[in-house]
């Protein structure tokens, strides 16, 4: 779908790009309906739905096809979750070209040894070596075709307990080898350690955050703090996980759905969502068209088509 915003003009805008996270087209478009200016076709949450652990169980046929159908379906800009490349960086060009070729805006890769693991799940978060990243990152801003697509440049080392000075050095490596944007992920529990970051790192590429477990801070205080944008990473699939469980709880207490009708969205919105309305347009208009095309034929002398 042609997009209304350019992913590269919101992340180096004034204002703090406020961008969220995704797992299907319906969840980017009621993403887009709420205002976010642009999508994040999440890892996790694409791995949630499919049940399975975000530990690159998905192939990245998988994960693209996710990102390219919430891609088509919403007008905002779309920045790809793409882990750590997935393999080396033979695996980042051949990215690079089918996520650009699917109306993708921008790519996250993280500087994390393949297989990855979520940032959050206890176990192996071994950082690749700076060489290696690097490499990546040149290969993906010399293989894109629109010098407008992004590449974000993921700094994993305070996830990893690499401490600050690595986190730095990598930023500065990263930044030097063409990265559009730089995403310092944390999981401390208040937002100290980013901000020490912020404070630190004085390249000239836009930062991102992904404010999961430091919650409290708002848009206005990671404006003010001088980040380029904020990703709200899993929050809807949180949200749907919670009303789901609910509501079947409700219906299988109940023996009916009659009480949890108030709390479901009506059949009317799915349809909206659906976009039921533009395609029963489409087909009232193309029957139009195919009967005015045929009566030209009768005006013509020429045998009418019967049926
Ligand atoms: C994702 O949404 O898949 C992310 C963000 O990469 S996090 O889960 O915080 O690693
Ligand atoms: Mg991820």
């Amino acid at each position: 779908m042609a997009k209304t915003t350019v992913l590269r003009d919101l992340l180096t805008g004034p204002s703090l790009a406020r961008i969220i996270g995704a797992h299907s087209p319906l969840s980017a478009r009621l993403g887009a309906e709420a205002q976010f200016d642009a999508v994040w076709a999440s890892g996790l949450e694409i791995s949630a739905v499919a049940g399975v652990p975000d530990a690159n169980i998905l192939s990245m046929s998988q994960v693209l096809q996710s990102a390219a159908d919430i891609a088509a379906a919403v007008p905002v800009p779309v920045l790809a979750d793409c882990d750590s490349g997935f393999g080396n960086v033979n695996n980042v060009v051949d990215m690079v070209q089918r996520y650009e070729r699917a109306g993708i805006a921008g790519v996250c890769i993280e500087d994390k040894q393949f297989p990855k693991l979520n940032s959050f799940v206890s176990g192996n978060h071994d950082l690749t070596p700076v060489h290696d990243f690097v490499t990546k990152i040149i290969a993906a801003t010399q293989t894109r075709e629109d010098p407008d697509f992004v590449v974000v440049a993921r700094i994993e080392a305070l996830i990893a307990g690499a401490g600050m000075t690595e986190a730095l050095r990598r930023a500065e490596a990263y930044a030097a080898a063409g990265a559009d944007a730089l995403l310092i992920h944390s999981k401390k529990s208040g937002p100290d350690e980013v901000y020490e970051f912020r404070k630190l790192f004085d390249g000239p590429i836009p930062l991102i955050v992904v404010p999961t477990t430091y919650n409290t801070v708002t848009t206005k205080d990671l404006q003010t703090a001088g980040f380029g944008a904020v990703i709200y990473a899993n929050h809807a699939l949180r949200g749907a996980i919670e009303a789901m469980q609910q509501v079947l709880a409700q219906i299988h207490q109940d023996g009916t759905t009659q009480y949890v009708e108030s709390r479901i969205a009506p059949l009317k919105q799915v349809f909206d969502l659906q976009r039921v309305d533009a395609m029963l347009e489409n087909q009232t208009r193309y029957e139009k068209l195919a009967e005015a095309s045929l009566a030209q034929l009768e005006v013509s002398g020429r045998p009418q088509v019967t049926a």
